[in-house]
């Protein structure tokens, strides 16, 4: 019985105008970002191929790729006091595109940061370094948000990803903290904020480290 008016409510609304031409927008908006993801992973595959090829070493550990939910997506226009709406997104988040590229080494970091920058097709709309500057937390990762062109039938999109790129360290740490944070709903105690601060650190100087010691290694090569 429930069942049959859920259904009836479903069918009711999909015949509803207002919220058919919503859906379809919602669709080509993700449609957008999508793409515009799939663009900058085939120039990371390119990127990493050609890095082993001409260098035999590929800089790049690993790339994750997600789109926001629409759930996150609501919240974030809501904390901002913004409308829920696709021009609102479009106008405003940056982040519905997001990347995430893991790489060993420090030195790693800017030079896939480097690299991208420099691609003619891309241009820096935003770019924090939080590993020169890392957040009071402790948070160190390099974000940039990069507008993509993605050529349609009819028309050119330019569309935002946001892009972090960190150490395989530096994304140990920020998982559990995020973890952490999404756990406690963003309340966390002094002593646990201490801690991860302490271990940010050290996570820092086990980078550097690493990194070092790969510098010797490879100056015996
Ligand atoms: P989620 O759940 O990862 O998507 P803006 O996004 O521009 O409105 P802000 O804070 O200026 O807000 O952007 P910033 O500092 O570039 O941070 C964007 C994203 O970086 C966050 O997205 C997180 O993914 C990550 N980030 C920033 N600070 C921290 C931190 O202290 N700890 C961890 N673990 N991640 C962080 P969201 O939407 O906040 O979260």
């Amino acid at each position: 019985m429930e069942n049959e008016e859920q259904k009836t409510r479903l069918r009711d609304l999909l015949n509803d105008e207002e919220t058919l031409k919503n859906l379809d927008a919602f669709v080509r908006m993700n449609l957008l970002y999508e793409a515009a993801m799939k663009v900058m992973n085939a120039k990371l595959e390119i990127l990493q191929r050609e890095y082993s090829m001409a260098h035999g070493y590929n800089p790049i550990h690993s790339v994750e790729s997600r789109l926001k939910t629409p759930k996150s997506i609501a919240g974030k226009l809501r904390r901002k006091n913004l409308p829920l709406s696709i021009e609102a997104v479009r106008r405003n988040l940056k982040d519905v595109a997001g990347m995430r590229i893991i790489c060993n080494y420090k030195n790693d970091v800017y030079t896939i940061a480097d690299v991208l920058k420099r691609h003619l097709d891309l241009s820096v709309v935003e770019e924090k370094d939080y590993i020169a500057n890392p957040k009071e937390n402790g948070y160190r990762s390099y974000h940039l948000v990069l507008t993509v062109p993605v050529y349609f039938s009819n028309a050119t999109e330019t569309v935002p990803v946001e892009i972090q790129i960190r150490t395989i360290a530096m994304d140990f740490w920020a998982s559990l903290e995020h973890k952490l944070r999404y756990k406690k709903d963003g309340k966390m105690s002094y002593d646990l904020q201490q801690r991860l601060k302490a271990s940010a650190e050290i996570t820092d100087k086990l980078d550097e480290e690493m990194q070092n010691i790969n510098l010797a290694i490879n100056d015996l090569e």
